[in-house]
């Protein structure tokens, strides 16, 4: 970047205008230098690292293991780095995003504080004229989104909300190094971020409530420090392990069996089911009979095994009950990995509330008022409240934003009931828009670094197709676009995770919770979407309207 284009000062000019320098927009820049692109990183906060970045509340880590979760674009970066922990938590991550950046010199090509509030498409010189809160305007060419998935968190509309005197946070916006040692705390929601912050403060606060709309899911994590010899054997099967990952559906180690669990015996599911309960990662969840999670029977089977577990693990048998999810299957929602979720409900100090019973009547200057029915209430006396209340997923991120495509277009409206997607990478009368994290794409619902390098190779092997062809407008066609909405639709519906209630089919804020759900992710596994981005390049992009006004000419119609 760096042209100041002459009428006026605070507007830029770049070719591959990049928003977001997280895990995948940082993979992008890379890419893109190597090709001698001109590209430039831009980033709503002050530092790199996306999500690795933003959530830094206690117990934060992956529940993929780490030596799949980083890239592997260079050998020589996999052979220098060495991982901690078998699930690294979010300060090693993060300097790991660190060293990529360090380590490539890319951090001379990103903006921080720049959020984008604005986007608007000129067809009279082919380019986007993007403005940011802070008044900068930039001009591209070509924008890729890279603005994660889970970057809009959601708080719950609840009345007296911000009327509260101590901490109010949300786990994505907890404060840098907030102690809640001796503090009364009540954290609201246990899904994954829930689970592990729960799990990280039980033992040093004074009190903790957990309140608990649904129940969710959880097997054990496993994690473990990862010894030198561990992690030199890992090096040397580095080839071995991206191979592998590339195949699964998910781009995670752990691989769906071939046999069906209805062609064991029950006394060989259980001891499969115990080896994986006792083993590492999400072998539970993805590492199973593959009917588990596609036929109700299987599930059912498979859920009262991990239910089983539950009532072994707390105590309390009523709380016990509490915590086993009755309105959905094992797996069929995305399970957190937990290190001793349950055993934190045998502390004296921790009481599990059941907000279907006793919901939330208000937030109050001195903590929560619970509505116990019949006019009761009971006040929950408290110093800090936290939200672990989930994202306004997948599509959260673009609605903040008003992108203004042909003919004066909003995608919000376009998207209003549900978004529509060209191959989860572009939008049909958003031209030269690149969606590189977003709706239907095999990046959102992969083992992320595996999940979004097939898109990003994509990318970059069509920037290049752009610059040998002179490519100047690049656009979805929308029949494409509607045979790949039909398709997602198609291929998730014989997943019972299709129907369940949960960020991946768009429950957040924007739905009421018995709303239809939404085509958010592509269930169809990322070997599927590979080859599908794979035959676009191989067949002259037939999915997408290519021209070059430089020869006057629609190069693929
Ligand atoms: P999730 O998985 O969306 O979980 C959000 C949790 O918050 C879940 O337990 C919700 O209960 C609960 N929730 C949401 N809104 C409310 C209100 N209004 N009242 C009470 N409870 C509520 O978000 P996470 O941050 O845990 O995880 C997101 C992803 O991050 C995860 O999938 C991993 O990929 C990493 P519900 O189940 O809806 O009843």
């Amino acid at each position: 970047m760096g042209r100041v284009n002459g009428d006026a000062e605070r507007t830029s000019e770049v070719d591959y205008l990049i928003i977001g320098a997280g895990v995948c927009g940082l993979h992008q820049l890379h890419d893109l230098l190597e090709i001698g692109a001109d590209v430039r990183v831009v980033d709503a906060n002050s530092g790199l690292g996306g999500t690795w970045y933003k959530n830094r509340y206690p117990g934060c880590r992956f529940d993929s293991e780490s030596y799949t979760y980083q890239y592997s674009f260079s050998e020589e970066l996999l052979q220098e780095w060495d991982w901690k922990e078998r699930f690294a938590a979010q300060p090693e991550t993060l300097s790991y995003l660190e060293h990529v950046a360090d380590k490539f010199d890319l951090r001379q090509h990103i903006t921080f504080d720049m959020r984008l509030v604005r986007a608007e498409w000129s067809e009279d010189d082919l380019r986007w004229t993007l403005t940011f809160e802070n008044g900068q305007v930039i001009r591209a060419k070509f924008v890729l989104y890279a603005m994660g998935l889970l970057s809009v968190p959601t708080y719950p509309r609840i009345p007296g909300r911000g009327t509260f005197r101590g901490l109010e946070t949300h786990t994505f916006d907890w404060p840098e190094g907030y102690d809640v040692t001796g503090k009364r705390v009540a954290v609201i929601g246990t899904g994954a971020s829930g689970v592990q912050v729960i799990t990280d403060i039980a033992d040093k606060v004074e009190s903790l409530s957990v309140l608990q709309r649904d129940a969710n899911w959880c097997a054990p994590l496993g994690n473990a420090p990862i010894s030198k010899e561990e992690m030199q054997e890992l090096r040397e099967r580095y080839d071995e392990i991206f191979a592998w990952c590339r195949e699964t559906p998910a781009g995670f180690i752990h691989r769906p069996h071939r046999t069906l669990s209805t062609d064991v015996t029950r006394e060989e599911r259980l001891r499969h089911w115990e080896e994986l309960y006792n083993g590492q990662g999400a072998g539970l969840y993805m590492g199973n009979y593959r009917d588990c999670i596609t036929e109700p029977g299987p599930n059912r089977e498979l859920s009262e095994f991990v239910a089983g577990k539950i009532r072994e693990r707390v105590e309390d048998p009523e709380v016990a009950e509490l915590l086993i999810p009755k309105d959905h299957g094992f797996g069929t929602k995305r399970v957190a990995g937990e290190s001793g979720f349950y055993e934190v409900f045998n502390q004296p100090n921790v009481e599990l509330v059941d907000l279907m019973a006793h919901p939330i009547h208000e937030v109050t200057e001195t903590g929560i008022r619970l509505d116990l029915g019949s006019g009761e209430f009971r006040d929950l006396e408290l110093d800090v409240i936290v939200y672990a209340t989930g994202f306004d997923a997948v599509t959260g991120p673009f609605d903040r934003i008003e992108i203004i495509g042909t003919d004066g277009v909003r995608l919000k409206d376009r998207w209003k009931d549900g978004p529509e997607t060209c191959l989860g990478v572009q939008v049909s009368s958003f031209p030269n828009m690149f969606v590189l994290v977003g709706p239907q794409s095999g990046s959102a619902s992969a083992n992320f670094p595996r999940g979004i390098e097939d898109v990003v190779n994509w990318m970059t092997q069509t920037a290049l197709y752009i610059e040998e062809h002179g490519i100047d407008r690049f656009e979805g066609r929308r029949e494409a676009e509607i045979a790949w909405v039909e398709h997602v639709r198609e291929v998730n519906s014989k997943l019972l995770m299709s129907q369940t209630r949960s960020w991946f089919n768009g429950h957040n804020i924007n739905l009421e919770r018995d709303e239809k759900p939404r085509v958010m992710v592509y269930l169809g596994g990322a070997p599927r979407y590979r080859r599908r981005l794979t035959e676009e390049l191989e067949n002259g992009y037939p999915s997408f309207l290519l021209s070059s006004s430089a020869v006057s000419a629609t190069l693929s119609t």
